[in-house]
């Protein structure tokens, strides 16, 4: 992606997914807006972004970071994905997770996780990926020498926690034990 998209998928992912008041906008209670609402409220807000650049973003964007879908009107609506710190219930199914999932994060916070378990913080759920690449790339977002920590999701599973995963592929649960953890 071009660095003009790069910024319009950041403003998108910063109001679809945590300030959508910043630009006066409410998500439903699924996380959707209408697109033209949307794009309404971002130009009003001198954040102008046009139809095509969205749907080069939500096109061209690596993660899948954002679903376009027509409501029951038939006109589009779209959301974000996974990462959203205002409340909204995605309606994911609960869904048997692969045997083992990862987690990247830096060095420095494993002695923590080691200790309470991944947390959500601010987020929704904790999320883990699918692959060690893809958990080196989430990790490598932190400051520091990345650790890559393995998840035995089937033990989790067995033991009734419960998981989702999101339209594009990040495998989400509410929090995971330091039992069920091992550093890689
Ligand atoms: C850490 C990006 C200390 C956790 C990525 C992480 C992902 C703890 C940080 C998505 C802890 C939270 C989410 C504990 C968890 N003690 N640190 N007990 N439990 N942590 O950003 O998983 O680009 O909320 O390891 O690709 O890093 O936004 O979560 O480092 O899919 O689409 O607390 O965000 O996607 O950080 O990343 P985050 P995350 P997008």
């Amino acid at each position: 992606m071009n660095g003009d998209l790069v910024r319009v998928s950041k403003r998108l992912s910063a109001v679809l997914r945590h300030r959508p008041g910043s630009v006066g906008l409410t998500l439903d209670e699924q996380g959707w807006v209408e697109v033209d609402t949307l794009l309404a409220a971002m130009n009003a807000h001198g954040r102008p972004v046009t139809r095509d650049m969205l749907d080069a973003v939500v096109a061209g964007n690596d993660k899948r970071r954002f679903a376009i879908s027509p409501g029951a009107d038939g006109r589009d609506r779209i959301r974000a994905s996974q990462g959203h710190s205002v409340p909204v219930d995605l309606a994911l199914p609960d869904t048997p997770p692969p045997a083992v999932l990862f987690h990247g994060t830096s060095a420095g916070a494993v002695p923590s996780i080691l200790e309470s378990g991944l947390v959500k913080g601010r987020r929704h759920a904790v999320h883990l990926s699918v692959d060690t690449r893809t958990a080196r790339v989430v990790g490598a977002r932190r400051a520091g020498p990345v650790a890559i920590l393995e998840v035995d999701a089937a033990a989790m599973a067995a033991a009734g926690h419960r998981f989702q995963c999101s339209a594009n592929g990040v495998w989400l649960t509410a929090h995971v034990p330091p039992t069920f953890i091992r550093r890689l």
